[in-house]
C-alpha cells in the first residue's frame, strides 16, 4: 500500500512520518528539503501489510518519485499546522493536484491538524478544519508528532479507508513473503469508520479530537 504525506514546509510531515515509522525516536532537527520513502510492515487481520510511505518535501523542486506517487498512491495524509492558518489554505492546492493527477476520484484522504500540543497558539479552529476536510470527503484528526498523539490513529484511519475502498490493496500473494522469519510486527487495530465513531463519541463525553 502506497501512502503519501503532503503539506506545506514546516508543518511536521517528517516528524509525523518519523513518529509513525519509528515511534521511540524524536528527531528535533528540521530539514525542509528531505524527501524520503519509508517502509513499515503492520499486521492486519493476521496478514502482513506492507506500507510504503512517502514523506514529501517542497513542491518547488521536481521529484519523479513524488510525481509517480501522487499518480499511483492509494491514500494521502494532508498535514497542516493548527498554529498557522495559511498552511490549511495551502492544502487546497495540494488537494487539487491530487484530484487532477490521481485517477481514483474517491481517493482516501485524511487531513491532520498537527502541533495540537501548541493549542494555546491555535490559529485554526477545529470546526473550521473539520468543515474544510468534509468539503472534499476527507476525515479530520488533530495530532501531535511531538507528543506522539493520534499519529497511529491518523495512519490507521487512512489505512482503513484504503482497505475499505479496495480490500486487495497492499496484500501480496503470499503475505508471509514480505517478512523475514521470526520477525514481529505490531498488530494494528483499525479504527471504527465515521458513523460508528460519531455514535461512540456521543457516548464518550469530552472526546473532541475526532
Ligand atoms: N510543537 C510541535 N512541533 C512540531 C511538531 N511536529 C513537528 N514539529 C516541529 O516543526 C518543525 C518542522 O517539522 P518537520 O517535520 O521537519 O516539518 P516538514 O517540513 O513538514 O517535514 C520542526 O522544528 C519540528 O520539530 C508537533 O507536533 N509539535
Ligand atoms: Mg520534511
Amino acid at each position: 500500500m502506497r501512502l503519501i504525506v503532503m503539506g506545506s514546509g514546516g508543518v511536521g510531515k517528517s516528524a509525523f512520518t518519523g513518529r509513525y515509522v519509528t515511534p521511540s525516536v524524536w528527531n528535533p532537527k528540521y530539514d525542509p528539503t528531505i524527501e524520503e520513502l519509508k517502509n513499515k510492515t503492520i499486521k492486519h487481520e493476521g496478514k502482513a501489510l506492507q506500507l510504503e510511505i512517502l514523506d514529501t518535501a517542497g513542491q518547488e523542486q521536481y521529484s519523479s518519485l513524488r510525481e509517480s506517487f501522487i499518480k499511483t498512491g492509494h491514500g494521502f495524509i494532508l498535514v497542516f499546522s493548527i498554529v498557522d492558518d495559511q498552511t490549511l489554505e495551502d492544502l487546497k492546492k495540494i488537494v487539487n493536484l491530487i484530484k487532477t493527477s490521481n485517477p481514483n476520484k474517491d481517493i482516501p484522504l485524511v487531513v491532520v491538524g498537527n502541533k495540537s500540543d501548541l493549542s494555546d497558539e491555535r490559529a485554526v479552529m477545529e470546526d473550521e478544519a473539520m468543515k474544510f476536510a468534509q468539503d472534499f470527503g476527507a476525515e479530520y484528526i488533530e495530532a501531535s508528532a511531538l507528543n506522539n498523539e493520534n499519529v497511529n490513529e491518523a495512519f490507521n484511519l487512512l489505512i482503513a479507508k484504503v482497505l475499505q475502498s479496495d480490500g486487495s490493496i497492499g496484500f501480496g500473494s503470499g503475505s508471509g513473503s514480505v517478512m523475514g522469519a521470526g520477525e514481529k510486527t505490531p498488530e494494528v487495530v483499525l479504527p471504527q469508520m465515521p458513523q460508528q465513531r460519531k455514535a461512540a463519541a456521543k457516548k464518550q463525553q469530552g472526546c473532541n479530537i475526532l
